[in-house]
């Protein structure tokens, strides 16, 4: 008998009870196993992971922290979040840790709460060339609240420009300097970062959303030693729920909890700061370092492979998770290619390049990651195949049902949520 699918947990109640959405599940669970997903920020939570889930810790209202709760019967759900804080300072080997942001979103606003007043100066990357939308971008409350100063990178090398950076932070004195982007290949210079931000006395603040898990894994370095602030998400790279986290030295400790709660949030998620706690324990096993070894190294064969079939990478390649594509070579617009990998079941993001001459919901560019794919077992001689499968749904679209067989044919092999990991 073959290894059985994974459901989640009690699926077989959900569909006797609810048959409609419990159809969304298989339909949703179907979908990610039919395709390949190359989304750079998407992983596979494990099947532990989703247990505590759907537990019953979703019923519990725990305003405040272990200990010191606005509510009774918290005795239980503070063993969940001491958990989870203490191993979140081991992974990371920070001073403080708080887990209750329901994502790097919420994070970053608690982050700005503890460290800012509206109307202070911030300096961060643009979105234009690789940051997030809460570093600072006009749409979001980061651009409206606070005054904010951009960086991107340089043309030449598509590369982070230090010396900008520091001219624009003796020019505009900011009070927070961030660092950290959600499609920048390349690996950040905190010390860097570090000595700019000790130069005009400014907090600096490390948003490792993406790397959190690399990082966590020791394969790339870490932004906890140099950051007054790191903030984070737990279902990257780390490979847990959905949901956020910030590391903070002692001294900012407590005005990062107030920002917390009760500034940004109110109850926290006692399941998800739960399944954050899983997620945390099976960070700190050896096979999670081996995992996010093979999650770099298989960026690097993908990024070769597209390399070889003309997809240009920005910044001649990657040193992380992901890889941000040029596609003007070939004259297919990132929206345009992006569909045309989902004609052959292969999932991933448009994304502007720096310099981009399209506008955001066109791009110039496509980015594709390896959490997802290197969960279900892939390495890098498969990474080498998926390079050419994209190369081929990108440059040749008549071809896409040829390329979906292919497509089939590898997760034949490698199926997630077939087996525990
Ligand atoms: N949307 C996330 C990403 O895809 O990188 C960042 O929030």
């Amino acid at each position: 008998m073959g290894a059985q699918p994974y459901y989640g947990p009690d699926f077989d109640l959900l569909r006797r009870q609810d048959p409609e959405l419990a159809q969304v599940l298989l339909d949703e669970l179907e979908r990610l196993r039919g395709g390949l997903q190359l989304i750079a920020s998407e992983n596979f939570t494990s099947p532990a992971v989703l247990a505590a889930l759907g537990s019953t810790l979703t019923n519990k209202y725990a305003e405040g922290y272990p200990g010191r709760r606005y509510y009774g019967g918290c005795e239980v759900v503070d063993r969940a979040e001491r958990i989870a804080t203490e191993r979140a300072r081991r992974l990371f080997g920070a001073d403080h840790a708080n887990v209750q942001p329901h994502s790097g979103a919420s994070a970053n606003l608690a982050a700005y709460a503890a460290l800012l007043q509206p109307g202070d100066t911030m300096l961060a990357m643009a979105l234009s060339h690789g940051g997030h939308l809460t570093h600072g971008s006009k749409v979001n409350f980061s651009g409206r609240w606070f005054d904010v100063v951009s960086y991107g990178v340089r043309r030449d090398t598509e590369l982070v420009d230090y010396d900008e950076v520091r001219d624009l932070a003796l020019r505009h004195q900011p009070k927070v300097i961030v660092c950290g982007a959600t499609s920048y290949p390349r690996l950040l210079d905190y010390a860097v970062f570090r000595g700019i931000a000790d130069e005009v006395g400014a907090w600096l603040m490390a948003d490792i959303a993406h790397p959190a898990g690399l990082m966590a894994a020791g394969v790339v370095p870490s932004a906890v030693p140099y950051a007054d602030v790191v903030t984070f998400t737990t279902h990257k790279t780390l490979r847990g729920p959905r949901g956020g986290g910030i590391l903070c030295t002692e001294e900012l400790a407590a005005r990062v909890d107030r920002a917390v709660f009760p500034f940004v949030q109110g109850g926290p998620l006692m399941h998800a700061v739960a399944a954050k706690a899983v997620a945390f324990g099976e960070a700190l096993r050896p096979e999670f370092a081996a995992y996010a070894r093979r999650v770099v190294a298989n960026a690097r064969a993908l990024c070769d492979a597209l390399a070889a079939a003309d997809m240009r990478p920005v910044s001649g390649g990657t040193d992380t998770h992901l890889a941000l594509i040029d596609l003007r070579g070939l004259g297919v617009s990132g929206a345009e290619a992006e569909r045309r990998c989902a004609a052959a079941g292969i999932t991933l993001n448009r994304n502007a390049i720096p310099y981009d001459p399209e506008p955001p919901a066109v791009t110039s560019g496509l980015r594709v990651g390896t959490p997802c794919v290197t969960t279900q077992g892939m390495g890098p001689e498969e990474l080498k195949e998926v390079g050419t499968l994209v190369a081929e749904a990108v440059r040749n679209p008549g071809g896409a049902g040829d390329v979906r067989e292919r497509v089939t044919a590898l997760l034949t092999i490698h199926r997630p949520y077939l087996s525990e990991y």
